[in-house]
């Protein structure tokens, strides 16, 4: 019997986990819900997807010595309401203007721009109110509840996602630095990725050495990540994607843009490798989040 560890096993088995937790999370907001938004929040928070953010959350949570439960699952989902979010707000026609999201009609495109927009504005308190239940559950006291709850409003917020978001829209048409360019994703898909792996170190009463290391972690893969997509962006298709690549269209600087192609990918290679030093100087022992560092940039789409 091989004992080696199967990053294939292990999303597959955390993805169910998480769709378990995100069915729970819709199915909550039923008697709340007027039903044409429903559905589309539905076709937002149901639809596929990596599942990364919960997943990292979940995995720093093992790092910890936690033990898989069914809250665990609801606290990381929480991660995935505020993505969702992110995306049926991004794809709309002020925003980037995409139709095509996951491999389908984005929520807008499908379910019209007034249901998609009161859709992704009532995931923002759910996912707070989710995070901060959760926390209670996993035996957290309200103090730490509320930080864990906390840590994951200020990452979609001004200081994090919506601030990047602004960077974001800010810069289009301009060639941004490195410095500038480093500054916006940091914000706007770093913020909630180190949020993933603080909120399941805190979630398992993770020390100060092994959370500082799982940050800087998340720090290192939240920026491989966004480097992984620009190049996935200038070199793959609609039909791999399951989006249109928009970076040209949207005249957005990007890595590959700011440095060509090769040397995008040397980044992204040096952002693992950092990711993995930070793992090691904390101690933190974490097959999973090893090769999960790997995965963000090896991904296809
Ligand atoms: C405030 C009106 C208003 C809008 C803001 C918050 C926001 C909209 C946008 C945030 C920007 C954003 C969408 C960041 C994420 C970028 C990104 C790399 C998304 C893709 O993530 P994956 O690859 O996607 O994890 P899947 O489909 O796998 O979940």
């Amino acid at each position: 019997m091989s004992l080696a560890f199967s990053l294939e096993d292990y999303l597959q088995e955390r993805r169910e986990g998480v769709e378990r937790a995100l069915e729970r999370a819709v199915a909550e907001l039923e008697s709340r819900v007027p039903e044409p938004v429903l559905v589309a929040v539905r076709h937002g928070v149901l639809s596929g997807g990596k599942r990364l953010r919960p997943i990292f959350c979940v995995a720093a949570y093992e790092a910890c010595g936690g033990t898989l439960s069914r809250s665990l699952f609801d606290l990381a989902a929480s991660l995935e309401l505020i993505h969702a979010y992110s995306l049926m707000h991004d794809d709309l026609p002020c925003m980037d203007d995409a139709d095509l999201r996951r491999g389908r009609p984005s929520t807008h495109a499908a379910m019209g721009e007034d249901v998609t927009m009161v859709a992704g504005a009532l995931l923002i308190p759910a996912a707070a109110r989710r995070a901060r239940e959760a926390g209670l559950e996993l035996e957290l006291t309200g103090a730490e509840a509320s930080e864990v709850a906390g840590v994951l409003m200020r990452a979609a917020g001004a200081g994090g996602m919506v601030g990047g978001q602004w960077l974001d829209l800010e810069g289009e048409g301009r060639l941004l630095t490195e410095i500038e360019l480093d500054e916006l994703h940091r914000h706007k898909t770093g913020a909630l990725l180190v949020a993933s792996l603080q909120m399941g170190a805190l979630a398992a009463g993770a020390d100060a050495m092994a959370f500082e290391s799982l940050t800087r972690y998340g720090s290192a893969v939240g920026l491989a990540f966004q480097v992984a997509d620009d190049i996935l962006d200038a070199t793959s298709d609609a039909e791999t994607l399951g989006k249109e690549p928009s970076d040209a269209v949207l005249d957005k600087s990007t890595y590959v843009t700011l440095h060509g192609l090769e040397e995008a990918r040397v980044r992204a290679r040096a952002l693992v490798d950092d990711a993995k030093q930070a793992l090691e100087e904390g101690g933190t022992y974490a097959p999973a989040l090893q090769a999960l560092a790997d995965f963000v940039v090896g991904r296809e789409r």
